[in-house]
């Protein structure tokens, strides 16, 4: 999404993760996606690191030069990844596992470290006016993720202030439906 904002032509490639495809594990032994493989062949693995990377490419257009701005954008990251992750074992615990050996505490656990993360990007949600940063892009794609796989979840509910930040970010990037989450 990121990139794509930035102008910075990507070739994408879908891969099944759970069947350790040789083309992601020889880029990134922790088989995880998203990998980015720079043109000389580097792979560059992890959504921040990723992240970083694409703000050099572009010239620093990705984050707040202020030191103040960029810690708020990188604390907002590092909040919407976390949510991301809490979501992610969630869905796996149900997907890599028969489902009576579905652990509900573990379950419990991750649902209620979603919450908290939801409840404090509302108390911390931004306002967006100029160009969209990393951790607006993190946030926009952690909604988009919590949409996709966690309907009952109703992150809207009470949370006036991200719903107003998704709006806006939609406005802000063009085709940000097209370019986020899919199943
Ligand atoms: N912290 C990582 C998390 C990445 C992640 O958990 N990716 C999942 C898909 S959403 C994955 O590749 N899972 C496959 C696996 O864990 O084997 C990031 O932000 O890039």
């Amino acid at each position: 999404m990121a990139a794509h904002h930035l102008g910075i032509a990507l070739d994408e490639e879908v891969v099944a993760t759970s069947e350790e495809p040789d083309a992601l594990t020889r880029a990134n032994p922790l088989g995880k996606i998203p990998t980015l493989v720079l043109d000389d062949g580097t792979a560059v693995f992890d959504s921040r690191p990723i992240m970083a990377e694409l703000d050099r490419m572009s010239g620093g257009k990705l984050y707040p030069r202020n030191g103040e701005r960029r810690r708020t954008a990188e604390r907002l990251e590092a909040a919407a990844d976390g949510l991301c992750d809490a979501l992610v074992a969630s869905v796996y615990e149900r997907r890599m596992r028969p489902a009576e050996k579905v652990h509900t505490p573990w379950l419990d656990y991750q649902m209620r470290k979603a919450v908290r993360a939801l409840d404090w990007l509302e108390a911390e949600a931004p306002a967006l006016r100029g160009r969209p940063h990393g951790g607006h892009f993190a946030l926009a794609a952690a909604l988009a993720y919590a949409d996709l796989r966690f309907e009952a979840l109703n992150w809207r509910r009470g949370r006036p202030r991200l719903r107003r930040f998704i709006d806006r970010f939609a406005e802000t990037v063009p085709g940000y439906e097209a370019l986020g989450p899919r199943a």
